[in-house]
Order: structure tokens, then sequence, then C-alpha cells
């Protein structure tokens, strides 16, 4: 029988020897990797906090003792421990989701996926706990890349005044997804160096106790080092090193790549290359290298993540004008937007779930100061994956915003002449939403997007499709699909997401009986509503086709489209029905 055979709940894990924790450890470890390897997950922070995991299960006493992970993409080896190893046996893969939920387990309290939230609902909880006179220690575990977020150094500020027990376990593996940035690694660092010492210390300046432990894989040290804090009356940061990947070379000796990992062999840490092809990130890449070349002060920004645009190899040719901010989805388009107001070039790359945390930034800084700074959105799509990466709400969140122009390629050629004419011109900043279903070519008839102005791209009668960004192609095919019923429908390519071509829009509705709108994202305050509320006094009927405004948990895209009538056949038959 293993050791694991044995726990089903933190207390099973109580009586266990050193000996056996290590062998749990182990364990723990092979699980993880079985199941990462197979059908893909966060690889590098599992592997690495498996023995702090351990160690704070037997130390503290969950769930009145409160543990919260942020990001919550290193709590498998927690989810393992406490009632839900089942989720690691193939065949149960799925049955619990990637991050930690309320809804899932009693040892869980947040719904998180992004970074920086747990010394703030750490916080609340905490203070919850004395104003209710509840009893318990609270746990706020975060790595060091998510202390780059503001949100962090708030709740950290904050935590600095609290009267009361916290303690905050700073996960120093020395590395965000990828390399961190910013001032605060070389102080880790001399921190570690120091084995904690070090005069200067962010913690005890902002008012917490510190205590450092150097061998953060190590569970002996780690349960000393827990017992030493817990029950603190005072907010206390015990600051530990651990390795990331942990006890898997290929995951040591490549972080980046196996902070999440698509499935991999085992034995070599090897994934499939996929296959190579056209892309518009390379294109996007190639031309901001042209861009240089040709002497434009152009700085390519992104907030932690390289890797979503394979921004790493910009960086390795263009240095000076390459910055990774850390996870600072705020800074990035304040700092962007005033080095456009300084006659510098940002392009500011952001995915979609991530934006979400700067909605101020492109409101208040962006978008009022005007400056001509250009954001590239990916990720704004109906997608499969958990609640709190839902790319969906772009549009929504970014066309309501006024100033921006916010456009919608559906194709190499537009995408850039859209970025030819955003560069060119210096009176407004713009956003580009990118399409995400694959390369599509097809020449760009507008090299001016000062004015919105649709593109009509084919003349039909009684119905007019116009599909949007990366769901032109699906007007296509619902087209193709009505043709079969004798209806040959219009189509318009409209290319700008918040501002309406009111002269196309008013002919179209003169001209045919129904407009159909296609979006990838939710409806509520998007496009096609735009449309919609813009055609209210018309005789025309207006049919929106977009998601629902609701968080879905990692329910697979065909289901969605199913669900929100997305595909050509839905489609045909609603507006046949309407007709
Ligand atoms: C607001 C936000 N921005 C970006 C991300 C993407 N992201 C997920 S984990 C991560 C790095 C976290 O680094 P760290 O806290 O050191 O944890 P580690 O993975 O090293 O254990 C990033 C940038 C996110 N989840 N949320």
């Amino acid at each position: 029988m293993t050791i694991l055979e044995t726990i089903n709940q933190p207390a099973d894990l109580k009586t266990l020897t050193s000996n056996q924790l290590e062998a749990l450890a182990d364990e723990v470890r092979a699980l993880v990797l079985d199941k990462v390897s197979k059908v893909g997950g966060h690889v590098g922070p599992n592997l690495g906090t498996v023995e702090l995991t351990i160690a704070l299960h037997k130390v503290f006493n969950s769930p009145i003792d409160k543990i919260v992970w942020d990001v919550s993409h290193q709590s498998y080896p927690h989810k393992i421990l406490t009632g839900r190893k089942n989720g690691f046996v193939d065949g149960h893969f799925h049955d619990i989701t990637g991050y930690t939920s309320q809804h899932e387990s009693e040892h869980d309290f947040f719904t998180v996926g992004h970074t920086s939230t747990s010394i703030a609902n750490a916080m609340g909880l905490a203070h919850a706990r004395d104003l209710t006179g509840a009893t318990g220690n609270v746990i706020a575990v975060i790595g060091d890349g998510s202390l780059s977020g503001g949100l962090a150094f708030e709740a950290l500020n904050n935590a600095g005044e609290f009267d009361g027990n916290l303690i905050v376990i700073v996960n120093d593996n020395e590395m965000s997804i990828a390399e961190n940035h910013g001032g605060l690694y070389p102080h880790l660092a001399k921190l570690r160096e120091s084995n904690g010492t070090a005069a200067n210390n962010i913690f005890t300046s902002l008012g917490l106790d510190y205590h450092y432990i150097a061998a953060g894989n190590s569970i002996d040290a780690l349960i000393t080092g827990l017992e030493s804090v817990k029950d603190t009356t005072k907010p206390v940061v015990l600051h530990i090193h651990t390795e990331k990947g942990h006890g898997y070379a290929p995951a040591v000796a490549n972080k980046e790549k196996f902070h999440w990992s698509a499935p991999f062999e085992l034995a070599t840490g090897l994934t499939n290359p996929g296959t190579p092809g056209e892309s518009y990130t390379e294109m996007i890449l190639d031309y901001m290298g042209e861009k240089v070349d040709s002497g434009m002060p152009l700085v390519a920004i992104n907030a932690a993540i390289p890797g979503l645009m394979n921004l790493k190899s910009f960086a390795a040719k263009y240095p000076k004008n390459y910055k990774d901010v850390g996870i600072a989805e705020q800074y990035s388009i304040t700092y962007g937007q005033a080095l456009a107001a300084g006659g510098a070039r940002p392009f500011i790359f952001h995915n979609s779930t991530f934006l979400q945390r700067a909605y101020d930034q492109l409101s208040h800084d962006l978008a009022i100061n005007e400056y001509p700074a250009i954001v590239i959105v990916k990720g704004g799509v109906i997608n499969g994956s958990d609640k709190t990466h839902q790319g969906s709400m772009a549009i929504g969140m970014i066309s309501n915003i006024p100033n921006l122009v916010y456009l919608a390629p559906t194709s190499a050629e537009e995408l850039l002449a859209m970025l030819d004419w955003a560069t060119a011109q210096t009176a407004q900043p713009v956003v580009i939403q990118l399409p995400e279903h694959g390369v599509e070519h097809r020449s760009s008839r507008l090299t001016d997007f000062s004015k919105p102005v649709y593109d009509v791209i084919e003349n039909g009668a009684d119905v007019a499709i116009l599909g949007l960004g990366g769901f032109y192609n699906l007007a296509e095919k619902a087209a193709a699909e009505l043709e079969k019923s004798g209806i040959k429908a219009s189509l318009v390519n409209p290319l700008f997401i918040s501002q309406l071509d009111e002269t196309a829009l008013l002919e179209l509705a003169k001209t045919h009986k129904v407009i159909v709108t296609l979006e990838d994202g939710v409806l509520d305050g998007g496009f096609g509503q735009k449309v919609a509320g813009f055609l209210g006094q018309s005789d025309v009927k207006v049919l929106n086709f977009g998601a629902k405004k609701e968080f879905n948990d990692s329910v697979p895209v065909a289901e969605l489209y199913q669900r929100y009538h997305l595909t050509p056949e839905l489609i045909a038959s609603d507006v046949l029905e309407s007709l």
C-alpha cells in the first residue's frame, strides 16, 4: 500500500514520520507528473511546492486554518491531500478544476487564476475572523513573480497596519513564468544570499515580521519554520527559497517551458512541436523588426507573458526596444501611453483575460489622453478555459471606452494595413484584437482607419451578415448554408468594433430584412448590440450571435458554440425562422 492511499484528508498525514512524509512527497510528485504529462497543465509551480504543501497540512489544521493560494496554479498537491486525488487518476482528470474552488472543497476559499490576489484575500479572511470571533491561522502563499503585481503590494501595505494573525509565505523560486523583472528581485536575492539577515528588508520596512528558510524543498525545514510562525499574533512573512520544477529534471532545466506545458513525454519532457505555419504573431514580430530597423522608436511591452507573442525572439534581436514590466498590467498601459506621449511608439501586448486588471488605465490614461499607443489583444475569444481565464469579455470591456479606435482585422493583410495606419498616425490610441481562428488572407480595401468604414464584401438580398474579426469566416460559412435555402446573403466585414459605420448600416437596413451580427465574445455591451441599438428605429430585424454573459468553467468550445448557436447550420436556421 502506498502512503498516499492512506491519505484522504489532511488529518491523515498528521501522524506520519519524517521519512514517510518524504516518501509521500515522491508519490504526490509522481501523481502530478502523471496527470500533467497526459493532459497538460502547470508543471513547475506544482513540483516546486509539493514539500511546502505537505508541511502546511502537517503543521496547520485546514480548513480551520485557512490556506489561500495565489493564482492557485500550484494547488495540485493541495488538491491531492485534501480529498481530490481521484482527479489525478486517468478517466477522472476533468472531474476537478485547474485552480482552487470553494465549490470543490472546504479546503479552498476562493476561485482564482489571476495573480497577486492572495494577500488581499487572506487579509479579508483574517479581518473577518477577528470580527466574528472565529479562530485559526490565515496563510497566504504567494510566488515571487506574483509580488510584482500592484495588488500584492497594496495588500502588503495594508497588512503592515493589521493587528492580528496573518502569515504570508513568499514562495521564491526566482522565476515568474519567465524571468522576473524589477528592482524587487535583486532585493529578494540579497535576502536569500544573507540567509534572510540583510539590513534592508521590504517586508519589515512595511511593518511585517520576517523569517527566511533557505531549504524550501525540505519538509523538515519547512515544518520547523511553519511551527515558528503558527499562531502568530501579528502579520509575518515567511520567505522560502524553492526550486521551480523540483524533482523533474526537464522542468528544472527549462523552467519557462514547464511553467505550463501541453502534454509531454514523461521520460524526456518532449512535447509535440506542432506544425509550423503562418501566424499573426510572427507577422507582428517581423513588422516591429522592420520598423525598428527603419528607425522607429518602438517599444514592445508585455506584462510577464513574453511567450504569448513569442516576444523573446524580438527581445533577443532588439533588447532596447523590449520591455517586460512584470505582472503589472496596469503599469503597462499607463507607462505605454506615456511612452507615446514622449514620442516613442509602444506596442503593448495583452492577453484579454489579464487586461481586465487595467480597465481604469485603458480608460483614464490611454483613452482620455489620446496618445498614439497601440494595444494588441490576444485571446479575446470565446474559449474553453477555466472560469478565471475567460477571454470573451474583451469586446464589452474595450468597446465602451470613448476615444479608442478598436479594430478587428479578419486577415493578415488587414492586420498589416491597420498597423501601417496606426503607426503612421499620432492622433489616437489604437487597440487591435487579433483573430484567433488561423491565418486568413484577404486583401485590405481600407488603408485609413481614422473613420469607421465597413467592407461590404458580398452584395446579396434579404439577409446581411456582419462577421466581426475572427468570426468573418463563420459569416461566410453561414452564408453558404443559407444559400442552400436559396438565400444569397450580403457579407460585411465591419473592421471596427466600437465605432459604427452609420452610413453603411442605414443602407443595409434599407435593402435587407434581417441583419445578422456575429462576434467572438459576450454579447452584452458588445458589437451586435451597438448595431441593434442604432437600428432600433428602422424596420430591419437585427439578430445578434455571440456568447451569453456568464462564466463558464472549462466547457469545451464546441459545446459553447452549440449553446450560443455559433455554427453555420444553427445561424442559418435561426435566420430562416426570422424571415
Ligand atoms: C493578472 C495576471 N497576469 C498574468 C497571469 C499569468 N501568470 C500566471 S502564473 C504567472 C507567474 C507567477 O509567478 P510566481 O508567482 O513566481 O509563481 P510560480 O509560477 O513561479 O510558482 C503569470 C504571469 C495571471 N495569472 N494573472
